[in-house]
């Protein structure tokens, strides 16, 4: 039987704004079903999104939302998460959201370990506002602040989060749907800073100018430079240049979670336990 996404869409705002061709829909679709196959109440899940192409996911998914200011999903997060520790807390956000403007605070969720799935919908390049550089936008391409070509070197999001301190880190691209819902499902599953570089197609703002015009063409080019993370391993350092592994690239399930931490915090000045000593630092509750 067909997936009914109805219970979970706010159907009054469909159909979306997104640009036809988009691979933002087929993310947000790959998101809900993962949702329902963990059979998580609709009530206990809060998406916060930022500002951008991107941003709009918030405004579509029945579940509590909190569409917020450009690149301050992780700190909205944060706290709606301390103060509810049993909800799952989503970030959605751009490229350029999660990595440029929000660069810090995607840092800081990483180094923390809190219990947050953070989805970056990478589409190389700033969709809403026509096609400015961003973080992961190749070196040679177009954009309209680059016309003559990007002279930026480019961020690896996954090697900056696993660098950070994020507890579970993994890349798929939107090409294959049913990938991308069973790495959501292990993410959501994750207790810890869950951080996934979802990699999109936008033929609109990034492609039309860099010989990718179609949403076909700009998607093999997504396929061309992506190698699943086994193959990756197996290349050498001239090999594995410009492209970008896919799959589970870190999972610890060993370190400790932020949420955990703060709750030891909150006994100690409810004079219910004594002050926190290394052990609570290094052992997992
Ligand atoms: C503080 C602030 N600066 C700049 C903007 C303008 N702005 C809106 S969306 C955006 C970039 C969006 O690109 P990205 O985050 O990659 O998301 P996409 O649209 O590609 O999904 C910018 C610069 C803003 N809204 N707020």
């Amino acid at each position: 039987m067909a997936f009914n996404y109805e219970n979970y869409l706010r159907l009054e705002k469909v159909p979306t704004l997104w640009c036809w061709g988009c691979g933002d829909g087929v993310i947000l679709k790959a998101f809900i079903r993962a949702v329902d196959k963990l059979g998580i109440s609709k009530d206990d899940v809060c998406v916060v999104s930022g500002i951008g192409c991107s941003g709009r996911f918030s405004s579509y998914v029945d579940f509590n939302t909190v569409h917020t200011t450009h690149g301050r999903t992780v700190a909205f997060a944060t706290g709606i998460k301390l103060m509810n520790p049993d909800k799952h807390v989503i970030c959605v956000a751009g490229d350029g959201d999660a990595l440029a403007i929000g660069g810090n605070h995607t840092i800081h969720g990483c180094r923390r370990n809190i219990d947050i799935t953070m989805i970056v919908i990478n589409n190389f390049i700033y969709g809403l506002t026509n096609s400015q550089t961003s973080p992961t936008t190749p070196q040679g391409m177009w954009t309209v602040s680059q016309k003559a070509g990007n002279i930026d070197p480019t961020f690896n999001a996954t090697d900056l989060a696993i660098a950070a301190g994020a507890s579970f880190v993994a890349r798929e691209s939107m090409i294959d749907p049913k990938k991308l819902e069973k790495i959501f499902v292990k993410a959501l599953e994750h207790r810890g800073f869950a951080f996934l570089d979802v990699l999109s197609n936008c033929h609109i703002n990034l492609g039309r100018k860099n010989k990718m015009a179609s949403a076909m063409e700009n998607l093999t080019w997504i396929d061309n430079i992506t190698v699943s993370k086994k193959k990756y391993d197996s290349m050498s350092e001239e090999e594995r240049k410009n492209l970008l592994p896919t799959g589970i690239l870190k999972e610890d399930t060993e370190v400790r979670e932020y949420c955990d931490m703060y709750a030891e915090i909150q006994k100690v000045h409810q004079g219910k336990r004594k002050t926190l000593t290394q052990d609570d630092f290094e052992k997992k509750i």
